[in-house]
């Protein structure tokens, strides 16, 4: 493989759903965007030699590894990327940042508060050596969101009072779904609450440029046993066996949350949604205007300017494809529309540009710890009465 001298050699871990949808984005960042250093695709690794070397020739990687810990040691790997289930990213991420690699790894951070804590101290002590670490957010850069963030900064909704963000799943509305990782707490740390509601609490803090310092919540489990096998067509590995297993994790979360700056929220996050494949949404109120955002329709962004007459007053749509829309311009021209695996491209496109300006990335290990915070507090509420508990406590 010949590979740029300026070259950040990226070796990746894990090649499911976001391991594919990371690979896309190291293959199409460098043609579209503007990278003082290109990514060179140098390994993926994984478990099964056989099924980690048919997906590296069909990702795109150069050589693959079986053991993560031989890939975050290797002289020619400059940036481990961590697409696994959230049990492994901490000791994956501190082996890596320890060798000195720079490190992307997966939402949520991990599983615990205190796996997420040590992975904040080895990034603040890998950062001193001048090594990067970001926790991957996707939906931070979507477009319209992006837009949204900076139509909040720019005070084009005033003084925000509302949050109301919603991600809707039906994917194990079947009872007869197995129990694959993403419903056994051991691997996947929680259910919907850290897989889709980590993404929903991450946007709403990013997007109004607040932090919440208070919660009170609820959680479900609707389906409380499954079968252990089964489910080929998931394209996640079920436990394996025969019989019943018991899921462990939350099927649903609902919460309520406080913002440091006065705003209130209310959060849901289901994968029983019957009928809704992944519907997020996120409107915000403001005293001069609102906001409102729907995934099924990501390229648009419903704006109500309330300091118009009121018999022209109204949500406009606007659609996030101009040139100065946040990361349009590297791609199509206006009109044309972009998809959930753009996200993806943008994340490695700005963490490229962090490394090579030796600045350092968002959102960081820190971020991902506070959204942490935030899960762990809404599952001591749940546990208990469902009151309110401070964030960080
Ligand atoms: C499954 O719920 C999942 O793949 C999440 O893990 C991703 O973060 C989300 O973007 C799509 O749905």
């Amino acid at each position: 493989m010949t590979v740029e001298r300026s070259a950040i050699r990226v070796g990746m871990v894990g090649y499911g759903f976001m391991g594919a949808a990371h690979s896309q984005a190291w293959r199409s960042v460098g043609p579209f965007f503007d990278l003082g250093r290109q990514p060179a695709m140098v390994a993926l690794c994984g478990r099964d030699q056989e099924a980690v070397t048919v997906a590296a020739e069909r990702m795109g990687w150069h050589d693959v590894e079986t053991d993560w810990k031989q890939l975050v040691t290797r002289d020619d790997i400059d940036l481990v990327d961590i697409c696994t289930p959230g049990g492994s990213h901490a000791e994956i991420a501190i082996a890596a940042l320890e060798a000195g690699k720079h490190v992307f790894c997966e939402k949520p951070l991990s599983n615990t508060l205190p796996e997420a804590e040590a992975m904040v101290a080895a990034a603040a002590k890998a950062q001193e050596r001048g090594v990067r670490s970001m926790v991957g957010f996707n939906y931070r850069r979507v477009p319209a969101l992006a837009l949204a963030r900076r139509l909040v900064a720019d005070g084009r909704l005033g003084t925000i009072r509302h949050v109301r963000a919603v991600y809707l799943q039906d994917w194990i509305t079947d009872p007869e779904f197995p129990l694959v990782w993403r419903l056994q707490r051991d691997l996947a740390g929680s259910g919907a609450l850290g897989d889709i509601g980590s993404h929903i609490v991450d946007l709403a803090q990013h997007v109004i440029g607040d932090r919440l310092t208070r919660v009170s919540g609820l959680t479900e489990t609707f389906i409380r046993h499954r079968p252990l096998s089964g489910g080929a067509s998931t394209g996640l590995s079920a436990s394996g066996g025969e019989g019943i297993g018991e899921v462990t994790v939350d099927d649903a979360a609902l919460f309520l949350g406080r913002f440091g700056g006065g705003a209130v929220a209310s959060f849901e996050a289901t994968r029983l949604a019957t009928g809704r494949k992944n519907a997020m949404r996120l409107e915000i109120n403001g005293s001069a205007g609102s906001l409102a955002f729907d995934l099924e329709s990501m390229n648009e962004l419903s704006f109500y300017d309330g300091t118009q007459p009121a018999d022209t007053a109204g949500f406009h749509r606007i659609l996030v494809t101009e040139p100065t829309h946040p990361y349009v311009a590297a791609w199509w021209p206006p009109g044309h529309l972009l998809g959930y695996e753009h996200s993806f491209t943008h994340e490695v496109a700005d963490l490229l540009a962090d490394i090579a300006a030796d600045r350092d990335p968002t959102p960081s290990f820190a971020d991902g710890l506070q959204v942490q915070q935030v899960l762990t507090a809404v599952e001591r509420s749940a546990a208990g009465d469902g009151g309110w508990e401070d964030v960080g406590r």
